[in-house]
């Protein structure tokens, strides 16, 4: 058992597939033998100052895919980010046990920031992985799975609970636990296999969005980058890209790579990523149509996440007041 919690941002109009294999997949899996809490981080969007009308849309989206995927609000609690407001609160507590220089060595801001130049890069991005950490803290939250990309942001966490705890008193909060399941934890782009698939991605001729035409993803499998051998064979260091279709295939036809690379022995990289479209297509559809089915009723879905916000709310509240309390805040009464 134990608490279980992750997000995802609304930053565009679908997830891709490294979120589903790296993230929700295990979201889905742990919702079995732990207690798990799964939150649209809308509030993380913000830092890339998206269209409001734009982003209210992404935020059902991004909740319906979650749903589409297999979160279940009957055993976890789903629920999105600004509808609990002790989220920005802890983050506050957070931000001042931060060192300036310890959020500076954060790799993803660095990276982002290099792209947007300094005044398109906010505040806001530069404290995201302390909004993060509070996300994580507020739920005494034992368990985060997630892909590679956000070890470092989890470590982040990690050492501020610590601080939390030594500063305030021991159990101020728990310190949580990285999930990363190493097969997926990251799956790369298709036209540049050795760069992380990203729902922000330059061109989105590597990318594979969930809500995507079928026809247009089969299309981008079957002109994802390979070599120039003709071998079909996992070696991630000297066949980025084919290592990546395999394993993606395996991921999501539940097989193994060995015995995909046995079935490939001697046919070419065509026949593998015309196999690869047809399992990536028939994940697709039903998984489109579940989403469809969703977003037809988006006050059904409001309700859901109201009362995922009402149940977060609960468990967030006690954590906040602690929080407070042993930073010498005065009591509100
Ligand atoms: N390529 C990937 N492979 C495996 N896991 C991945 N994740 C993201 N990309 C891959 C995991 O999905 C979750 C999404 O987290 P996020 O929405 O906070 O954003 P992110 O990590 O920055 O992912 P993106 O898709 O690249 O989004 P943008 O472009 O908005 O920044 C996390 O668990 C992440 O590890």
């Amino acid at each position: 058992g134990g608490r279980i919690f992750s997000g995802m941002q609304p930053t565009s109009d679908s997830l891709q597939l490294g979120n589903y294999l790296g993230a929700l997949t295990q979201w889905v899996a742990l919702q079995d033998t732990h207690d798990a809490i799964y939150c649209v981080v809308d509030l993380h969007a913000l830092t890339v100052g998206p269209d409001p009308k734009v982003l209210r849309e992404r935020t059902r989206r991004t909740a319906a895919q979650y749903l589409a995927a297999g979160v279940d609000p009957a055993r976890s609690i789903l629920f999105v980010q600004s509808h609990v407001p002790e989220h920005a609160e802890l983050a506050w507590i957070l931000s001042c046990l931060t060192g300036f220089g310890e959020a500076g060595r954060m790799t993803q801001f660095k990276d982002k920031s290099a792209k947007q130049g300094s005044d398109g890069t906010t505040v806001g991005l530069f404290t995201y992985p302390v909004l993060m950490a509070a996300d994580i803290l507020l739920y005494d939250t034992a368990l985060v799975p997630v892909g590679e990309d956000q070890r470092q942001h989890l470590e982040l966490s990690r050492d501020l609970a610590q601080r939390l705890n030594s500063r305030f008193g021991p159990g101020t909060v728990v310190v949580p636990e990285p999930y990363i399941v190493s097969a997926t934890a990251k799956i790369y782009d298709l036209q540049d296999p050795t760069s992380k698939m990203s729902k922000s991605a330059e061109s989105p001729n590597g990318l594979i969005e969930l809500l995507d035409d079928p026809k247009v993803v089969a299309k981008r499998i079957r002109s994802a980058v390979t070599d120039a051998e003709r071998e079909i064979r996992y070696d991630p260091a000297a066949k980025p890209g084919v290592s990546n279709l395999l394993t993606i295939f395996a991921a999501l036809s539940g097989r193994s790579i060995p015995s995909l690379e046995s079935d490939y022995a001697g046919k070419g990289y065509g026949d593998l990523k015309k196999d690869l479209a047809d399992v990536v297509v028939d994940f697709l559809t039903p998984f489109q149509e579940r989403v469809r089915h969703y977003m037809s009723d988006p006050s059904a879905l409001d309700d859901v996440l109201a009362a995922g916000a009402q149940r977060a709310r609960e468990l967030a509240t006690p954590t906040l007041e602690r929080v407070y309390d042993r930073s010498g805040l005065l009591p509100r009464r």
